[in-house]
């Protein structure tokens, strides 16, 4: 039977590889950097392997991203050209990332910061009750994470609106696309919440002049990849008070440095990359049904586009 490679620093390989043995009975997995004969690697099973190391594997049909985002994929330039590139689309993330998102724009919604704020200061104060039916959340992206997110937010009542690159209709939410119409939706846009993977095109996408067209007091929201926010300008509006604050998942550095002014800005909220973590109970099954149709011959599910790199 081919093997398997598995790599990841975050991803815990035995509780992995016990999960898909449960589909899989005889899997071959073979944890990096232990790979014993390069060759008999077919699929692999990653997060992040360090770039330049797929050459290795000249029988490799498959690479698997232990995530929904393949961007760490992608930066490797040494890219095997005939292997098949995929990623987990897991409905238990989408819960996850929902879930992450929501209570995001119900704190900045809810005046969270300032009733703590004002909780510290031991003051009983009273602010106006915000309005959700006026509330405009806008999602960057529309797709498994970017939808599921959206449906839910209008499910609470709020108004929403999402931008994806291709026209979409999607039930209660009021659908953009494209550079075009990116202004207008940004425009409208209290909450701004990002969903997009990491490609050339994105890459950036939250910066000084995104930034202008969101309404003052506005709020930015960041779960896709820390590279689509330019950080000086993120800050520079959070200092001049255009943004009233931030939620962010990721970073253009992670862990993040021990000195990045978003660790003590008052503004900012930093959570260590776990809004939708992957998950070996859920996405097991899908995995193990990939691996079998590399295996065999066949084309596996959830594929993504070289050409646009998601
Ligand atoms: P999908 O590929 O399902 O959806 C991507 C969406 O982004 C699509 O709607 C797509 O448009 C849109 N998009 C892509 N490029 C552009 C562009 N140039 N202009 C406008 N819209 C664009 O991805 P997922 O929803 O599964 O995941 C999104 C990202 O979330 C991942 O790539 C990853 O970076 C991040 N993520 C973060 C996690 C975390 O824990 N922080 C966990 C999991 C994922 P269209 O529909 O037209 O193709
Ligand atoms: C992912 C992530 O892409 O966890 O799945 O960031």
């Amino acid at each position: 039977m081919p093997a398997v490679l598995f790599h990841s620093p975050n991803d815990s390989p035995t509780e992995w590889e016990k999960k898909l043995r449960e589909f899989m009975p005889n899997l071959d997995m073979r944890i990096w950097p232990d790979i014993g004969d390069p060759n008999d690697i077919e699929f692999a099973l990653v997060w992040k392997l360090p770039s330049g190391n797929y050459e290795k594997f000249k029988n490799l049909r498959c690479i698997c991203s232990l995530g929904q985002g393949v961007d760490h994929i992608f930066t490797d330039a040494d890219l095997p050209n005939q292997v098949h590139i995929m990623r987990l689309v897991d409905p238990w993330m989408a819960q996850a990332m929902s879930e992450w998102i929501l209570l995001q724009v119900l704190r900045f919604h809810r005046q969270v910061p300032e009733y703590e704020d004002l909780e510290k200061q031991l003051k009983w104060k009273v602010l106006p009750p915000p309005e959700t039916s006026e509330c405009a959340v806008g999602i960057l992206g529309l797709g498994e994470l970017g939808r599921d997110a959206a449906r839910k937010i209008s499910a609470l009542g709020f108004k929403v609106a999402g931008w994806s690159r291709t026209e979409k209709e999607v039930q209660g939410v009021e659908c953009f696309y494209g550079e075009k119409q990116l202004e207008a939706f940004l425009n409208r846009t209290k909450i701004l919440c990002c969903l997009l993977p990491l490609t050339p095109k994105t890459t950036g996408i939250i910066n000084s002049k995104t930034i202008s067209q969101l309404p003052r007091g506005s709020y930015v929201v960041n779960a896709g990849r820390g590279q689509h926010v330019v950080d000086t300008c993120l800050l520079r509006a959070l200092d001049t008070g255009h943004l009233a604050g931030a939620a962010l998942d990721v970073f253009n550095e992670e862990p993040l440095p021990s000195q990045h002014p978003y660790w003590a800005h008052p503004k900012v909220s930093v959570w260590p990359h776990v809004s939708a973590q992957s998950n070996a109970d859920s996405a097991a099954g899908q995995v193990a049904d990939a691996i079998g149709k590399v295996f065999s011959g066949k084309v596996p599910d959830n594929l993504v586009s070289r050409e646009q790199q998601y």
